[in-house]
């Protein structure tokens, strides 16, 4: 009877051994299971051209730091050659994951070439590339740019009747967004044979340039100026400032639309001096780092994996302004 009662003793002591980690494994203790590793992700930034810009920048920094992501951030200036040094350095120092948001499409292979060597997926977000090999990138979380272009030459179509003198802001010379807002743009605009772009040149994404832009269409073509397609909302709310110190009357007189859909643009609706703009979200945070969740188990993703665009006009600015994120 005795033997069982040490048996069960045993039983006891081993299955309680059992549930607690070995001594040797207890926290702190030499050999101790290493504390979970940080994720630690490169985020490769075109610059801070535009509020847009600042809104993507803050919506993934602000989301790495809520989940507690090692976040190297490089600002490349708009410089393609200062982003390809900020991946050379994530790549050596083996982090993770690399998001990219490239300045242009082209001049990749090299660099991705090396983080796929490296075993690093890359996260492109907001502007894609051309790539010989498109295994050098994992996804491309972004707008559908052509789409964006469609939009707003359907809106102005509509509201100039099919017919006016365009002049277009283009975004920054090689970049996906400038390429290929232009090109669902044309795409509209050959339905429309009396809707026609005047005179076309790059404003670099930026407010200054795209004042200064408008400020030489307005002396070369003043009063023939009847509608203006900016890239960016940025360029836009330049090409107004232009616009109204010649004495025009932007959203009135000449038909504005732009895309990004940020504050100023709504403000700039609301005040009647911008006629429309099309939506482009910046707020990708969220999106990112659970794609480099899904990545990092072996779950499969799209490819591309594409935001959805809405556009607004001066006429419905005033009811949604208060809820924009933007
Ligand atoms: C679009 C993004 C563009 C914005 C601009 O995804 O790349 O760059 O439209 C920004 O405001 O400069």
């Amino acid at each position: 009877m005795k033997w069982m009662w040490m048996v069960a003793l045993v039983a006891l002591v081993g299955c309680k051994s059992e549930n607690k980690a070995p001594a040797s494994a207890e926290a702190g203790a030499p050999g101790a299971p290493a504390a979970q590793k940080k994720l630690s992700v490169g985020f490769s930034q075109v610059g801070a051209e535009s509020a847009w810009r600042t809104a993507e920048t803050q919506s993934i920094r602000g989301e790495a730091e809520k989940r507690g992501v090692d976040l190297k951030f490089a600002d490349a200036q708009g410089k393609q050659a200062q982003q390809i040094q900020a991946l050379t350095s994530f790549i050596a120092q083996k982090v993770d994951a690399i998001v990219l948001a490239p300045v242009v499409e082209t001049g990749w292979d090299v660099v991705l070439s090396q983080a796929k060597q490296a075993n690093i997926p890359v996260i492109l977000v907001d502007r894609g590339i051309k790539v010989t090999d498109d295994s050098l990138y994992t996804t491309l979380i972004a707008s559908d740019f052509v789409e964006e272009g469609r939009m707003a030459a359907e809106w102005l179509a509509k509201q100039t009747n099919g017919k006016a003198n365009v002049y277009e802001l283009q975004g920054t010379t090689g970049a996906a967004p400038a390429i290929d807002r232009k090109k669902g743009f044309e795409e509209v605009l050959a339905k429309y044979p009396e809707l026609k772009i005047v005179k076309s040149q790059s404003a670099d994404f930026t407010r200054a340039k795209g004042k200064e832009v408008m400020e030489a269409f307005i002396k070369s073509d003043g009063q023939q100026i009847q509608a203006v397609y900016a890239h960016n909302d940025d360029m836009a709310l330049g090409a107004i400032q232009a616009l109204e110190e010649a004495g025009m009357k932007p959203g009135e007189g000449v038909t504005v639309i732009s895309v990004d859909g940020v504050k100023g643009a709504f403000e700039a609706m609301v005040a009647g001096k911008l006629n429309a703009t099309v939506e482009c979200n910046p707020l990708m945070g969220p999106l990112v780092f659970d794609t480099i969740t899904k990545v990092r188990s072996g779950e499969k993703v799209e490819k591309f994996i594409k935001n959805t665009d809405r556009l607004f006009e001066k006429t419905n600015a005033a009811q949604v302004i208060g809820s924009r994120e933007y």
